[in-house]
Order: structure tokens, then C-alpha cells, then sequence
């Protein structure tokens, strides 16, 4: 049995329906004689999860012996996916497992259907995060993932009578088979309560904290293995569990129903995700979950810092934290306190290792998802972090009225501190200020970090900015969700590009190959198959495979102008109407994406695509021309099945307004063609694919100021262009909502009476022109395949591989173990 061979790293394959077997019955409780499927994907999980946790043993112990400079990679949310598929391949255990299962009686299709994805993140941010952990593993960094284990992922997206409806998502349900609870490994966390300010016996001022109120923080891990190297990182995410006092002072009061109350108070902290990506909410549960993630944290590096003996200069040497984003910003002044307040270190002395520990990447310009907090919630919250940012800042400004005393209006700009009628505590300052490297997230976001939203602290600063281009996996997003695809490559370059993405390259001779071409597109039209049926079961719409699939999927936002494609839809629309013989190439439009659930303008955004696409799709004179689709429930899971299917990927943001984007990478390395503006990523990826190969349109991010500062006036566009001024009319008019003729009025007139914020009738035109190019293109079948194959040829640069590999060489300084 496999209970003897236990010792590291040894489980051997070829054991793995037994072990399937043995869980089944010894950890899960049932009988295994005939388990059914959801008994199976746990019983499959948990003997995968012995082998993961063998090489993570392993792998720690080499990080030990090395003495490595430990990564830190905090973030607030983690998009890792389903696990199952993964790990197979990571472990090299896919044929052993489909062996085994088959065995069973099942195939590995529906075992892994039956696993519900961890959504503990609300989009990029979150996806990116775990894309770097994936390439972290893969390069053998000696990283750790830190976040939280939320109870409740990013809600169920379900679409009702054509509107979005929220579902929770109640993720745990069922076990977790993947993590371990370390239900005895837990820290405390402290919030509330005042500063005692006292003079110690040698005469130093000393700050305690008195009273407040105590969380434990309890580990639970899950592991990240490398693609096929015996190394395992892991994702610590923290779970809120009540101190134990309450078990003991309901004695004393006999408040006993009180005292479970101030439990399940207690442990809301990891009860939810916040739904809201770029506008932030400034509530107090948020604020005590970014600590909650950062003491907990801050804990463990201390401890294991510790565990050397090496004196508190060496920190810097030996860890590097990286903050995605300003959410867990609040680790600055967190490593501060234990410094200066617990190992009563000279503030100088702590500053200097603190702004050599951190590192921040930015990933948005939006005004309105730069993080600020009133400062009296803070106060409230955090009354000794408070403090220390206020000191923190008041050297800073010192510093800075130095050496620009010409500047009088600077320091109130780049104070930590925004002053008006409220106080603010801007956390975007504290985290530039407090680290070593800022970081955007692309080439053209970096570039207007610089110039414009943070160009005073570019000034100030200029050594700490830089760019780290984004980057995805490429094990999940092309060898895992289109396996078809991955092989036709390996059959013609080998596998070397599954870490070596670059390798593609190789693929480039086959371009003109007629049978290659052949042999694509096959492969393209089997997974337009696969979507097709996914759809008639989900939505009951019949779609052709041979219709141009034509792809917007992300969270919904204004800037992303998903309106903009939906505008465009009705365009073709009104000219098959108008000329049902126009020879217009059929089309099929796929929408995908959650809003934020107080979002009122996405959320009806999201009500005019439903109502769009039911007129259209129920109109007799439409017939196969056009369809359109709305995905309900946009995930990692569906992501997958979605990418290898399209051919053109929308990525239309008003110029200026998406920091990268990932998506548009993942459609890409799959083959789709992009339609996009100049704006994020889109810009170097059009670099490395050339012009022929992806259709750009739109104003450029500075003509977008430019316009805006000259007085923008988007009537004018619906004055002139007839064919826009026909579709906004038929929306205000009621033609999509006979039975509500104003349901929509709101939306057109967000676009001629209130600015048109983002630009959406600018950029119709020349939009609907390139989408023209983009179905010309597409009658051309063998041009199509070639565009197609150079995409994927072309997407090297694009792995997260590389993106972790310059931030571990540019701004970490650590080596794989
Ligand atoms: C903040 C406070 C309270 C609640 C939620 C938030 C919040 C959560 C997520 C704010 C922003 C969040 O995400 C922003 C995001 O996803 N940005 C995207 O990051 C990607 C990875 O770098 C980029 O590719 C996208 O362009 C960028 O929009």
C-alpha cells in the first residue's frame, strides 16, 4: 500500500488509481466499491495533493539550505482556476491519471467538470497574480503567494430576463481537497484600540497599544507546482477564526449568545470578497481585511527571518515584499511599527530597511481606483499606523520642500495626506514613498505613470520607476485549455516552448504551408465546434462554426466600451435590414463578464447587449448572419473554453484607460486576431505581430487628452454620421425594449448629454471601418490562417515567464534554487 512508501518526493504513478481508491474510502468515508464523480475528482485531488506536498517539503527545504532572498508576493486577490488539469500536467501524471480514471469507469473530462474554481479574485488583477505564481514555480524562485481565503469568491454571475442577478458563491462547499488548514498554525491580528505613548527606563519614547480587539489569522495552503521540476511553491491565504477568549468569557458574564456573536463578528474579515475592480469602496471591513492579510503576513517573514539569527540590516538582503497594487500598502508602515515600536530600532535605521523591503506595481491610471482612506476610519482602525504615516510623511515632505523650495504647491500634492474638508490617506503616495521600485504593468502605462499621474514623484524619485510588461502562462492558457493546438506545435517544434515561449518563433516557416494552414484551422473549427454546443445548451442558440466568432469578454467597465462593439452590432444589423443580400459575413458576438453589483451604468450596459441580442437573434430576416451571445458567469473555468475558439478578440478600452490588459494576450497566443486600440499592451503586441496581423483603430491616449482639453463634443459625431445617429435613436426610440421604450435612455444619455466620458462616439467610425478590414480579411481563409498562426508564432514575449524573470533579474534579485 502506499501508506509504506511515503517518504519524500516517492509516490510513484502508476499507483494513482489505488490511491484514487484508498481516499475514497480512508479520507473521504465512502464506499468504494462504485464512488460517483464528485467522490472521484476529490479522491483524485487529495492523492495529487500527497505529491504536491512531498515536492513543496522538498523545495522548502532547499530554500532553507540556500538561504535564500525570499520573494513575498502579497496581493488581495489570487484567479488561480481550476487546479486539477493543472497539476496533472505540471506533475507529468495527465495519461496516468486518464488511465486510472478510465479504469473507474470515468473519463478525465467530466472528473474535472466537476471542480468549482476558487474565485478569489475580480479579474486582471487577481489573474495576473496567479499566472506569476505559476511562472514563479516554473523558474524555481524562492517565492511565496500571500492573500486570503475568503469564504465567498467574486459572485455567480446569473442573467435574468436580460439583467445580471448575484448568486453567492459558496466556494467551500463540498471540502477542500486541494489545501491544508493549519488549524493549529495561527497568529494574531490587532485592530482598535489607542497608542499609550511612555518613556522606557533609558529614556526612549515608546508606543504601546492598549485594548482593541484580537483576530486570529489561520493558515491554509495550496500548492503551486513548476511545470514538470519537482519544485512546489505555495499560496498561504489566511482565514479569520475568533481568538479563543470568547470560549472562556461568556463563563464570567454569561453572555453566552453575545459571546458567539463577537465570533462570527470576528471571523467576517475573510467572510467576502469586495466586488468592485477600479472603484474602490472605503469601508471599514475592507480596510481590516488589507491588515488582516499584511499582520499575518508580516508575521510569518519575521518568523522565519528569525529562525538565521541574522541581525535586522540583513532584512533587506533577505526578503523583498511585493505589494500588487496599493491593497496591502498598509505593510509599510506595519514593518515600520515592528522595527521601531517592538525591536526599537532608530526610525532612520527602520526606514532604510523598509524602503529597501518593498516594491509596488501599479495597475491602474483611473482617478477613481486610486485607494484613499478618511482618515478618522483609519484612525479608528489603525490608530498606531496612523501615526507613522503621519510621520513617515512628515519627513518625506521635509525632504522634498528641500530639494524643490521653489514648489510651494508640491508638497500638498505629494503628501501621503490629502487635505480638504476631509482628510485622506492616500495609499498610492505611501506605497511609492515606502518602496525601492514602482512598476506599470506595460510599456505605454508606465510611460504615463511618468508623465502624468505620478510625474511629480518621477521627479522626486526617478530611479524607482520602471516598466514590467504582463505576461500569462502558457501551460494553462495554451497547453492546457487548447490541447489540440498545443500538439499540432509540439509535433512541428517540440516542447521546449512550454518554458520557452519564445520558441514559437519556430513556427514561422510553416505560414505559408498549405497543409499547416489545413491542419490549423482544423484545429480552430474543432474548438468552434466544442463552443458552439456549449452555447446551445447554456443559451439555446444555434451559432455556425463558420461564422466569424467575435469575442469581448472581461469585467464589465465604461472604459473597456463594451457599448462601443454593441453599437457597432446594431450597425450591421440596420444594414442587413436595409439590404438583407448585402453579402455582410456572418458573425457570431460573444459577450462575457461580471459587473461590479453597484454599478449602474455596466449593469445596464450588460441589459441593452441581452435586449440587442434577443431582437436580433428572433429576427427572421437575420437568419445566420448574425447572433448574438451573452455567457453568463465569465470565470477562469469559461475563459478557458472560450479562448481557443475565437478568431477576433475585442480589446477596444478608450486609449490611456487600460494599464495592460491580459486577455488580449491569452486570445492571441490562441490565434485569435485582435481588434484593438492603442492603449495597454495592445501597443507592443502590435510591435511584435506587425500591422498586417492585428487591427488597430481609435484615437491615440494623447489625442484623447488633447480632444478632451479642447472641449470634446460628441453631438457632433451623432450630427454627422447618420449610420450612429440611426443606431443611438433606435436605442433612446425603444427598439430593443418595446415593452419599456425609456429603458435605455440613460445610455445614450450618458454618450450626447453628459460628455461621453470615454469616447465611444469618437472612435465609432473608424472602429466600424477596421471591423470592415477584419471581415474582409476574414473571406480570405488562407490570409486568415496565416495572421492566425504568425499571432501565436509571435506571442513569446508574452509569457509571465518572461515578466517574472525580469522582475526577479531587475527589481527582486533572487536566482531559481
Ligand atoms: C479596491 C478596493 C476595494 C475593492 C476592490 C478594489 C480593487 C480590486 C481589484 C481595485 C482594483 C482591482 O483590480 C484592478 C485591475 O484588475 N486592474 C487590471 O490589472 C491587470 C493586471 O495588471 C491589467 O492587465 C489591467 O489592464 C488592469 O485593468
Amino acid at each position: 500500500g502506499m501508506r509504506e512508501t511515503a517518504s519524500p518526493a516517492t509516490l510513484p504513478a502508476d499507483t494513482l488509481k489505488a490511491d484514487i481508491l484508498w481516499h475514497v474510502l480512508y479520507s473521504l468515508g465512502r464506499d468504494n466499491e462504485r464512488p460517483d464523480r464528485q467522490t472521484v475528482f476529490r479522491a483524485l485531488a487529495l492523492a495529487l495533493r500527497d505529491r504536491l506536498v512531498e515536492k513543496w517539503i522538498a523545495s522548502q527545504r532547499a530554500i532553507y539550505a540556500k538561504s535564500s532572498k525570499r520573494v513575498y508576493y502579497l496581493s488581495l486577490e489570487f484567479l488561480p482556476g481550476p487546479f486539477l488539469r493543472q497539476n496533472l500536467i505540471a506533475l507529468g501524471l495527465e495519461k496516468e491519471a486518464r488511465d486510472a480514471l478510465t479504469e473507474l469507469g470515468f473519463t478525465l473530462d467530466d472528473v474535472a467538470g466537476e471542480e468549482w474554481e476558487p474565485g478569489l479574485g475580480n479579474g486582471g488583477l487577481g489573474r495576473l497574480a496567479s499566472c506569476y505564481l505559476d511562472s514563479m514555480a516554473a523558474l524555481r524562485l524562492p517565492a511565496y503567494g500571500y492573500g486570503i481565503r475568503y469564504a465567498f469568491g467574486i459572485f455567480h454571475q446569473l442573467i435574468r430576463d436580460g439583467q445580471q442577478v448575484e448568486r453567492a458563491d459558496n466556494w467551500l462547499r463540498g471540502g477542500q481537497h486541494w489545501e491544508f488548514e493549519r488549524t493549529h498554525y495561527m497568529h494574531p491580528v490587532r485592530f482598535y484600540g489607542s497608542v499609550r505613548e511612555w518613556v522606557d527606563e533609558q529614556g526612549r519614547l515608546r508606543h504601546t497599544l492598549e485594548g482593541g480587539s484580537t483576530v486570529m489569522a489561520m493558515a491554509c495552503d495550496m500548492f503551486i507546482p513548476g511545470y514538470r521540476n519537482d519544485y512546489v511553491l505555495n499560496m498561504r491565504l489566511w482565514a479569520a477564526k475568533s481568538s479563543r477568549e470568547f470560549e472562556f468569557s461568556f463563563f464570567n458574564t454569561g453572555d453566552y449568545i453575545g459571546a458567539v456573536e463577537k465570533k462570527i463578528r470576528d471571523e467576517n474579515i475573510s467572510m467576502v470578497l469586495y466586488p468592485n475592480d477600479e472603484a474602490p469602496e472605503g469601508k471599514e471591513l475592507r480596510l481590516k481585511q488589507q491588515f488582516f492579510l499584511v499582520s499575518a503576513t508580516m508575521q510569518d517573514i519575521v518568523r522565519r527571518f528569525r529562525k538565521k539569527g541574522v541581525a535586522w540590516d540583513q532584512f533587506p538582503r533577505k526578503n523583498v515584499i511585493h505589494l500588487n497594487e496599493t491593497h496591502p500598502a498598509v505593510a509599510i508602515p506595519e514593518l515600520m511599527r515592528l522595527l521601531v515600536d517592538e525591536e526599537l530600532l532608530p526610525w532612520e535605521e527602520a526606514w532604510y530597511i523598509c524602503v529597501r523591503t518593498f516594491a509596488y506595481t501599479n495597475h491602474t491610471v483611473l482617478p477613481e481606483a486610486l485607494e484613499v482612506w478618511p482618515e478618522e476610519l483609519f484612525r479608528k482602525v489603525l490608530p498606531r499606523h496612523l501615526q507613522i504615516i503621519y510621520e513617515i510623511n512628515r519627513r518625506f515632505l521635509h525632504d522634498v520642500r528641500r530639494q524643490f523650495p521653489h514648489d510651494p504647491g508640491l508638497l500638498a500634492r505629494v503628501s501621503l495626506i490629502h487635505e480638504g474638508e476631509q482628510r485622506f490617506v492616500r495609499m498610492s503616495h505611501l506605497a511609492i514613498v515606502g518602496s525601492f521600485s514602482v512598476n506599470g504593468v506595460s510599456a505605454h502605462h508606465s510611460n504615463i505613470i511618468k508623465e502624468s499621474i505620478f510625474n511629480e514623484f518621477y521627479k522626486i524619485f526617478p530611479e524607482r520607476f520602471n516598466n514590467k510588461t504582463n505576461g500569462i502562462t502558457p501551460r494553462r492558457w495554451l497547453r492546457q485549455c487548447n490541447p489540440t493546438l498545443a500538439w499540432l506545435i509540439t509535433e512541428h517544434i517540440g516542447t521546449e516552448w512550454l518554458t520557452d515561449l519564445e520558441q514559437l518563433k519556430k513556427l514561422e516557416p510553416y505560414a505559408e504551408s498549405a497543409g499547416f494552414q489545413k491542419a490549423w484551422m482544423e484545429v480552430r473549427l474543432r474548438n468552434k465546434q466544442k463552443l458552439a454546443e456549449y452555447i446551445h445548451a447554456k443559451n439555446g442558440i444555434t451559432i455556425l462554426p463558420e461564422s466569424l466568432y467575435d469575442v469581448h469578454v472581461k469585467r464589465f467597465h465604461e472604459y473597456k466600451r463594451q457599448l462601443l462593439n454593441i453599437l457597432h452590432v446594431i450597425t450591421l444589423y440596420n444594414r442587413i435590414r436595409r439590404d438583407p443580400d448585402a453579402g455582410i459575413v456572418p458573425r457570431t458576438f460573444i459577450f462575457g463578464g461580471k459587473a461590479a453589483p453597484g454599478y449602474y451604468m455596466a449593469k445596464h450596459i450588460i441589459q441593452l447587449i441581452n435586449a440587442v441580442g434577443y431582437t436580433i437573434n428572433t429576427d427572421p430576416r437575420v437568419g445566420d448572419m448574425l447572433k448574438v451571445v451573452f455567457l453568463q458567469n465569465y470565470c477562469v473555468t469559461l475563459a478557458e473554453r472560450i479562448m481557443p475558439a475565437t478568431d477576433l478578440s475585442e480589446q477596444i478600452s478608450t486609449a490611456g484607460m487600460e494599464a495592460s490588459g491580459t486577455g488580449n494576450m491569452k486570445f492571441a497566443l490562441n490565434g485569435a486576431i485582435t481588434i484593438g486600440t492603442h492603449d495597454g499592451a495592445n501597443i507592443e503586441m502590435l510591435e511584435h505581430v506587425g500591422d498586417e496581423n492585428l487591427f488597430l483603430f481609435g484615437l491615440l491616449s494623447h489625442e484623447v487628452e488633447d480632444l478632451r482639453r479642447q472641449g470634446y463634443n460628441p453631438r457632433t459625431f451623432y450630427e454627422t454620421d447618420s449610420e450612429l445617429r440611426e443606431v443611438l435613436d433606435m436605442i433612446s426610440g425603444g427598439y430593443f425594449s418595446p415593452g419599456d421604450p425609456h429603458m435605455f435612455r440613460d445610455i445614450v444619455e450618458s454618450l450626447l448629454n453628459h460628455g461621453d466620458r470615454y469616447m465611444v462616439l469618437a472612435d465609432f467610425r473608424s472602429y466600424a471601418y477596421r471591423q470592415q478590414d477584419a471581415a474582409r480579411a476574414y473571406l480570405d481563409q488562407p490570409g486568415w490562417a496565416r495572421r492566425s498562426m504568425l499571432n501565436t508564432a509571435r506571442m513569446g514575449f508574452f509569457s509571465s515567464d518572461r515578466s517574472m524573470g525580469e522582475y526577479a533579474r531587475d527589481i527582486w534579485g533572487v536566482e531559481g534554487v
